[in-house]
């Protein structure tokens, strides 16, 4: 067996243990993709390629690869203290990062709730609104509205909420009593837009219909992401967002934002819910927060919402929720430096002042080969390839690995090639990645 961290090779017998996610095993292990070391924009392959990552990771390390005022904080955290009890006990940076957060969040919505991951953020605000209208008086709101070609992660309730069959069909039943809104994504009436499509607002009126059907006494929250990420970059329509929260507001069912992939910086703001002037009541969060250096996710709720669990004895456990490693001294580390960082560099700002190069690079694929659609938004990049009849997804997951390569890293879900660079990216970047999906796009049948 050979030590990895000492010679960095694996032969093909050390591959075979790891069971890797959402990988096709068997390819994967017969011909490997291996980092071993990144920096700023770049990866580092295994045996020894500079790859120019146009996908920040997977949507998340937003400041960057190995940032130094991140990676000391988390150096320096983990020497002075490892881990601290998550339940009935504290440490001032779990505190400290809470503020922080708050401090970037639209409106009303001020308390948040650590855990580690998307999928926990989102597991975690179902069963905070389910209480939250317990606790109101409204025991009888259990169900849940999700949308079609929504992503919440993998938890049951977040495949349950989600709209991806893939992520469901293996495995039973799932929450009862949830339905789903029509995703937004018509590329007949709205191929090649750039930033938000005129058309489809009226499918926010989707959710009124599902009201007539359940009831709205039936009903505890509706969950969607501002810009649906992985299946394939979709962005919202104008007004669709308003009308969801006008609708949900006047039938007192909640809103919740999964901001997993828009929020810190992503589209050029702190969270998608400001770009696009809604504010829902819960919003989730993971990937950016630490700019994915450690494994961190949450939910910020509004005041609303935490006053009403606040209602019962002060010596009494509120809610009966957590994860031991809600909170993490390296996490809330790693968090804390993050933010800074991204304040220190206006990296929010840089990313909204990027857009529209960004933008315009994007859509001068608009001709190229297979392309039959892109979508944008602050650093969220969709080009939709026809698909290859019969083989839905290969023509993308082609593009990928040619475009990897190539030394440019960029991803494919289906046959959506998506890009989402860490926001310091530079012009000459962009084109960079823009050109090599050209060329690859070229060679791919
Ligand atoms: N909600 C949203 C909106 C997400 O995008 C999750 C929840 C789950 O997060 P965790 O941390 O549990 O993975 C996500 C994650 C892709 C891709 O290629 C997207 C995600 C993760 C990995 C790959 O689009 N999104």
């Amino acid at each position: 067996m050979t030590i990895l961290s000492d010679s960095l090779q694996l032969a093909p017998d050390d591959l075979d243990s790891y069971w890797m996610p959402f990988t096709a095993n068997r390819a994967f292990k017969s011909s490997p993709r291996l980092f071993t070391k990144a920096e700023g924009m770049f990866y580092w392959t295994a045996d020894g390629r500079k790859v120019l990552d146009g996908f920040a990771g997977l949507w998340c390390c937003n400041a960057g690869h190995c940032r130094k005022p991140i990676t000391e904080a988390i150096q320096k955290q983990a020497s002075v203290m490892d881990y601290a009890p998550a339940f009935q006990m504290g440490h001032p940076l779990a505190f400290e990062l809470a503020n922080r957060i708050v401090d970037l969040t639209p409106g009303n919505l001020d308390h948040v709730f650590f855990c580690n991951s998307g999928s926990e953020a989102v597991d975690t605000a179902l069963k905070i609104a389910l209480g939250y209208q317990r606790l109101r008086g409204e025991g009888s709101r259990q169900r849940f509205i999700g949308r079609e070609r929504g992503y919440h992660g993998v938890g049951f309730g977040g495949i349950s909420v989600g709209g991806i069959v893939a992520n469901r069909k293996m495995f039973g039943n799932m929450l009862t009593g949830v339905d789903h809104l029509p995703h937004t994504l018509n590329i007949e009436k709205a191929a090649f837009t750039k930033g938000q499509p005129e058309w489809g607002a009226h499918l926010a009126d989707e959710l009124e219909r599902l009201v007539a059907l359940h009831d709205a006494s039936t009903i505890a929250a509706v969950i969607v992401e501002p810009i649906a990420g992985s299946t394939g970059v979709i962005i919202p329509p104008k007004g669709y967002l308003q009308r969801l929260r006008e609708i949900t507001k006047k039938h007192g069912i909640m809103l919740i934002f999964d901001e997993v992939i828009t929020a810190f910086g992503r589209v050029g703001a702190s969270f998608a819910s400001e770009v696009y002037g809604v504010e829902p009541d819960m919003i989730t969060f993971a990937k950016g927060v630490t700019s994915g250096t450690v494994p961190m996710g949450g939910v910020i709720v509004s005041k609303e919402i935490y006053q009403t669990y606040m209602t019962g004895p002060p010596s009494a456990i509120e809610i009966f929720h957590g994860y031991t490693y809600s909170a993490h001294p390296l996490a809330c580390a790693a968090g804390v430096a993050t933010l800074q960082l991204y304040k220190d560099e206006d990296l929010f700002a840089r990313a909204a002042k990027m857009a529209p190069k960004f933008e315009a690079a994007l859509h001068s694929l608009k001709g190229a080969k297979h392309v039959i659609d892109i979508r944008n938004q602050g650093l969220v990049g969709g080009v939709e390839l026809a698909a290859r009849a019969g083989a839905p997804g290969a023509r993308g997951f082609e593009t990928y690995l040619k475009c990897y390569e190539k030394n440019v890293l960029i991803r494919s879900t289906g046959d959506v090639m998506a890009i989402a660079p860490a926001l310091i990216i530079e012009e000459k970047q962009i084109d960079e990645i823009v050109q090599t999906l050209r060329d690859v796009l070229n060679t791919v049948d």
